[in-house]
């Protein structure tokens, strides 16, 4: 049997329009769901809108409609978001689905049934904008950290229910399963609030105060609070109890949320399904935030980037790269169109469109872009391990794809772009067309460039199916097939000789930094630096340097030219790099020398040699002066 693959995203608010933190997460489960669907599971993804609560009501009499019209609007504006974000979710769910509220009463019944729900006066500090009471020790400078306002104190009668009952058990849990969390920080941060005694939740309001809300089966006068009914989606979406879905797809159950939803998901949930039960679910998988200017991105605060304005201007497939690529999950992301600009000319535009486009012309201009027959005898000699790099690029990206470790699988699948880079200037397609003797060659190595590209197209499927169907078509395969399996891309040697391929395309076009700007990212100001300064820059511009270190292995004087020399630098792997310090340097006393090396340079010709990166010197009058460490540091470590 198909093994089944379950992922939700929060449900949300539609106390405003989306953005890019939604965004974000949305795009992580569709790349999972694509992922799992390489694997061949039989996969669900589920989305929606959570409806009920104060927030609404306030932000539907803010625009003077009733909250069912209201939250009909809003909703659509998520649900006709995905899409257009080439987001495929399976099914999308509202909290005033008439299903999903029955689901609810029916659990809370459940509970109460069994004794862990009571009724008690309570008074607190209330968040109006997170609903939800918060404790003295939770507020930052009297004020609720999330949004930045002093709670009301609020008194009343309510029902609750008995989390504390439940603590020891959740601890247990936690420890016993250590991925049920994950990354792991976020495990020790529940863990750290289970080292308090944890309070019983509060899980009603008065219809005096709030009528919007699913009526309590054992109590007419309340409606059940926010988290009793939102979390439910993630089982009512399935057809709890009864359903198929419910049997196929809650047993291997995969959360996903932001850092802002860990306690009711870490803690309240687990708890309630407990109580409730429900099996438990597998993993918690949990992001940081989209920051702007170091402030998390949200609708109170006003700083929201629009995630259609910058698939507008950018393209959808460079925007989900650059979202999934640029955040490490779990860590916290500062959003600048610089940096995304970035990623598009040197991951994309540089790094794959070029070598699709150089691949793809070579093949139309030395065999008429017909694939060509790979003939046995030269196959060895001319394959220099890249069948070999291709299959661990695979196992590597499954590895991290599996473990929610996005931003590394495209890091391993960049890997292997570079390495199909280097295969292309080493075997020198070029020079191979020149010689009659060669014809076999050339062709062992324009086609082993296809297979490459045929992998890399499988790989990209999940963070960018567009591109992936371009590039198959381009291919001479029918983008339709399912060509992104991951069984499919184990087979070295899929493509048929003969096939006839269309010429190429530019996957990626670049954009010139300044040329293209949305509204809503902040300028920063300029600062008083000296005048002779080049214009200052954001730490993430800074970071796209990648600056390591490395050790001369071998150095050498290249004939008529007196200014440079041939370097062969060790930076974890050896590569060679053309340094203008021939006036300055003897290339004996630079052998064993550790220097630093510009990494991520783009590759020029120097003195008919490639050089890959540059090293770092001060100059003045007298020339370039080496910039080394004070102390041995190991091979290939970046400066920061
Ligand atoms: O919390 N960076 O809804 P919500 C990254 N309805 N992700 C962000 C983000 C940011 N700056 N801002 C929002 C709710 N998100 C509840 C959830 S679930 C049963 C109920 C994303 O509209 C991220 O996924 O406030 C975060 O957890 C979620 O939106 C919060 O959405």
């Amino acid at each position: 049997m198909t093994r089944p693959f379950y992922v939700t995203t929060p449900i949300y608010y539609v106390n405003a329009r989306p953005h890019l933190g939604h965004a974000y997460t949305t795009i992580v489960a569709d790349v999972a769901t694509r992922f799992h669907a390489m694997l061949g599971e039989n996969v669900f993804f589920l989305t929606g809108t959570d409806e009920h609560g104060d927030k609404v009501v306030r932000a539907a009499k803010k625009e003077n409609m009733t909250p069912r019209v209201y939250v009909d609007t809003i909703s659509r504006l998520f649900r006709d978001l995905w899409p257009e974000l080439g987001v495929n979710n399976s099914a999308f769910i509202r909290t005033t689905d008439p299903d999903h509220m029955a689901v609810v009463e029916q659990v809370l019944q459940k509970i109460y049934d069994a004794g862990d729900i009571y009724f008690a006066e309570y008074e607190g500090q209330y968040c109006f904008g997170c609903e939800r009471f918060y404790t003295d020790r939770e507020l930052v400078d009297g004020k609720c950290p999330d949004h930045e306002t002093e709670p009301e104190t609020i008194k009343e009668s309510n029902y609750f229910f008995k989390m504390s009952r439940y603590q020891d058990w959740l601890i247990e849990h936690i420890r016993s399963n250590p991925d049920f969390i994950r990354p792991e920080r976020y495990k020790n941060e529940a863990l750290a609030f289970l080292n308090e005694p944890l309070e019983d939740l509060c899980i009603s309001r008065p219809k005096a105060r709030l009528k919007w809300g699913i009526t309590l089966p054992f109590d007419s006068n309340y409606v059940t609070y926010v988290w009793f009914d939102a979390l439910l989606n993630y089982v009512s979406a399935l057809g709890y109890p009864d359903g198929e879905r419910y049997q196929t797809y809650w047993p291997v159950v995969q959360h996903i949320v932001a850092k802002d939803i860990l306690k009711p998901h870490g803690i309240y949930w687990p708890i309630m399904l407990k109580a409730a039960g429900i099996p438990i679910y597998r993993h918690l998988n949990v992001h940081g935030y989209w920051n702007v200017e170091q402030s998390k991105m949200s609708k109170s605060l006003g700083n929201v980037v629009e995630p259609l304005e910058l698939k507008n201007i950018y393209g959808l497939d460079a925007f989900r790269f650059f979202l999934i690529r640029d955040m490490t999950f779990g860590l916290d992301s500062n959003f600048s169109e610089a940096a995304l600009i970035q990623r598009i000319n040197s991951d994309l535009a540089n790094d794959l469109g070029n070598l699709f486009s150089r691949v793809l012309s070579m093949v139309h201009k030395y065999r008429q872009g017909i694939v060509p027959e790979v003939e046995a005898a030269v196959e060895k000699e001319c394959e220099l391990g890249l069948e070999a790099d291709a299959r661990d690029a695979i196992a590597e990206y499954e590895k991290l794809m599996t473990s929610f470790q996005f931003h590394n699988a495209l890091r391993a699948v960049w890997k292997f772009i570079s390495r199909m880079n280097k295969y292309v200037d080493v075997t020198a397609p070029w020079e191979l067309a020149k010689k009659k003797s060669s014809r076999k060659p050339l062709d062992v190595v324009l086609y082993n460039l296809l297979e490459g590209l045929r992998i890399i197209s499988g790989l990209v499927y999940p963070v960018m199916p567009d591109t992936a169907a371009k590039m198959q078509k381009h291919l001479g395969q029918n983008p339709k097939s399912l060509f992104y399996l991951i069984e499919h891309l184990k087979i070295w040697k899929a493509l048929k000789p003969g096939t006839e391929l269309p010429k190429s395309i530019v996957l990626f076009p670049r954009v010139e930094p300044g040329s293209k700007k949305t509204d809503t990212v902040a300028k920063t100001e300029t600062s008083g630096l000296p005048s002779d300064s080049k214009p200052e820059i954001t730490i993430e511009q800074f970071s796209a340097v990648d600056l390591r270190v490395a050790t001369v292995v071998q150095a050498e004087a290249i004939p008529r030219a007196k200014k440079v020399l041939k370097l062969e630098v060790d930076l974890g792997h050896k590569r060679i790099v053309v340094a203008g310090i021939a006036e300055q340097y003897t290339p004996e006393e630079l052998i064993g020398k550790q220097v630093i090396v510009v990494a991520n340079l783009k590759p020029a010709k120097l003195m008919g040699i490639v050089s890959n990166g540059m090293l770092v010197a001060a100059v003045d009058e007298s020339g370039p002066t080496l910039a080394t460490l004070d102390k041995p540091v190991k091979n290939g470590t970046p400066l920061r």
